[in-house]
């Protein structure tokens, strides 16, 4: 080799070796497929309750109601998806047969549906006006479907197995795709006295067959949890990961507090949803009223901030629209959330970490990733290392009240404690807030204070710690 193209190809090679970039770290644990990172990221999700209960003042219809009962009078689905989107919501979930076993699509399985009502002349279908609705305004959509059917004349007998995989085929290949398929785990007595007994291996075969991207949920997944109660909270500690071999649905579900916190180094990935109403009851009820914005930020930080996903029901009215005051809450909710979250402290902060992977020049997993807008960007740290700090300087004081992380979850849930720290205006470091799991999103309710210096220590992880966001903000509202 001539004498120069070798010194060129020297410097060529070690060029290369420095710019080698370390190995992203290995995932960690059971860890979510990509339908549940996209799941877990539209973070908040429209509810609606309507069927004849909102016709008949009822919570559970027991399935000998008429089917004349059910006439909206002004039903309009894009009233519901424009509430939606107007909120912030990122998709809808419609009780398609809640458990009077009523069917707000003709359903061939049954004679208790819309196509034995009065609505439209019997020619009427709910699911197919909010399809429409949901596609044009590029919301997607996700039923409950109740395998709990108190009309069903073979509930409580292997034939109704068939009947409701047969509904769930019916409604997933002519409304789909579908993004979740909620099975409530209730399984009371049908019209023979008899509960039945689900075959639930059945019911998942036939919807993965048609759509294999769907997240069902149900008390244990597979692809979400209930969060074990019906108040809008989620565990401070939150794991998405559960174990769930050995337990079903309903009766056979894992303890409530089991399900609200998950189970550390749990087998499966089943994230935390949380589903809670606006309102008293499931289903629309004269003289019930939404909850103030104050309630529904509450609730926001005890799901959305603690890793779970906040499912919130706001039930349609006989007409079959959201009433006026429902929608108007949820704008006022929107503005709080916004008033709070568009304004990013951090954005002004500069970092310095313990610790970078692959070295302090390392750009691939520098701290600068915390507050970028990219999802698949991130700050990691050595594999050896556990348990680092990241220190946030002001250039000038700053006050919050909020501090916001998220782990990078498709590299699994890592971090199991963590505490906060600022420095006083006489230079000390003080303790502002002491907490467990992050996950996708943890947000951490502080005293107000002011400051020009912020430090996070990560106090106990399994595997070197991956955060893609930390977020600083100040809630006027609460
Ligand atoms: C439960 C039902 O029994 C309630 O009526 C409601 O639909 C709730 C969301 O799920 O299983």
């Amino acid at each position: 080799m001539h004498h120069k193209t070798l010194k060129v190809f020297l410097c060529a090679t070690l060029l290369l070796s420095a710019c080698a970039e370390v190995a992203p770290p290995a995932p960690y644990g059971a860890c979510p497929t990509r339908q549940q990172v996209a799941w877990q990221r539209m973070e908040m999700n429209m509810f609606c309750h309507f069927g004849p209960n909102t016709f008949t003042d009822l919570e559970w219809g027991d399935g000998t109601e008429a089917a004349s009962v059910f006439n909206p009078s002004d039903l309009d689905c894009r009233q519901w998806v424009a509430v939606a989107q107007q909120a912030g919501m990122r998709g809808i979930i419609l009780t398609a047969k809640h458990h009077d076993g009523f069917c707000l699509w003709p359903s061939q399985q049954s004679t208790h549906t819309v196509a034995q009502s009065p609505w439209h002349n019997g020619h009427g279908d709910v699911l197919q006006e909010l399809r429409k609705a949901c596609d044009e305004a590029g919301l997607p959509m996700g039923v409950y479907i109740s395998p709990w059917d108190r009309n069903h004349p073979t509930y409580g007998t292997p034939q109704y197995n068939t009947v409701f995989a047969n509904t769930l085929q019916e409604v997933h290949q002519a409304y789909g795709p579908l993004f979740e398929q909620w099975l409530d785990g209730a399984n009371g007595e049908g019209p023979n006295g008899k509960r039945q007994d689900y075959d639930w291996n059945l019911f998942h075969r036939t919807v993965f067959g048609i759509n294999p991207h769907v997240i069902f949920f149900s008390d244990v997944g597979p692809g979400c949890r209930w969060v074990g109660n019906e108040s809008g909270a989620a565990g401070e500690t939150c794991w998405s990961t559960l174990n769930t071999d050995g337990f079903a649905p309903g009766a056979g579900a894992p303890p409530l507090d089991t399900l609200n916190q998950g189970n550390v180094h749990g087998s499966y990935w089943v994230p935390a949803e949380t589903d809670v109403s606006i309102r008293p009851g499931w289903f629309y009820h004269d003289g019930e009223h939404p909850k103030s914005v104050k309630e529904l930020l509450q609730i926001y930080y005890n799901s959305t901030g603690r890793n779970s996903l906040l499912l919130l029901n706001v039930p349609p009215d006989r007409r079959g629209r959201i009433p006026a005051e429902d929608s108007l809450r949820l704008v006022e909710f929107h503005t709080a959330l916004n008033s709070i979250f568009s304004i990013d402290l951090t954005q002004k902060a500069s970092f310095t970490a313990s610790n970078i992977r692959g070295g302090k020049h390392s750009r691939r997993y520098s701290p600068a990733h915390l507050t970028d807008t990219a999802y698949h960007t991130y700050w990691a740290v050595d594999d050896s290392v556990l348990t680092p700090t990241l220190t946030m300087t002001f250039p000038e004081a700053v006050t919050f009240n909020r501090v916001m992380l998220q782990e990078y979850i498709p590299l699994g849930q890592r971090i199991a404690a963590f505490h906060v720290e600022y420095q006083d205006s006489d230079g000390q470091w003080r303790r502002l807030a002491t907490a467990t799991t992050i996950g996708y999103k943890r947000i951490l309710l502080t005293p107000t204070v002011t400051t020009r210096a912020v430090r996070i220590h990560i106090d106990q992880s399994f595997a070197c710690p991956v955060l893609n966001r930390v977020g600083l903000f100040l809630d006027t509202v609460l």
